[in-house]
């Protein structure tokens, strides 16, 4: 699957473009623009699936800097602090990644 199926190509290079400049990442407004907040949670989990590239049924630290270049090839490496951030901001039980449902919660809480 395409990251394409399932948000609109519009909203995809919106979102990531908005976010070009280093250490300017907000993942709240992020998930706003790609329109993920309003999609059902099938979509949200279809989401992670193709974040998660070694289907460890996590998002890792080293996976969850590539999350612009997962939704568009153009998109940017997050810089340490953004994926610090995000890891602090969704990791709720602390384990160091991101489960299915700790990203669901993220994206809906943002
Ligand atoms: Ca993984
Ligand atoms: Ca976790």
């Amino acid at each position: 699957m395409s990251m394409c199926d399932v948000l609109a190509a519009a909203d995809i290079s919106k979102a990531v473009g908005a976010f070009a400049a280093p250490d300017s990442f907000n993942h709240k407004k992020f998930f706003e623009l790609l329109g993920l907040k309003s999609k059902s949670p099938d979509v949200m989990k279809q989401v992670f699936q193709k974040l998660d590239q070694d289907n460890s049924g996590f998002i890792e630290e080293e996976e969850l800097c590539l999350i612009l270049k997962g939704f568009a090839a153009e998109g940017r490496t997050l810089t340490a602090k953004e994926t610090k951030d995000l890891l602090n901001a969704g990791d709720k039980d602390g384990d160091g990644k991101i489960g299915v449902e700790e990203f669901v919660n993220l994206v809906v809480q943002s």
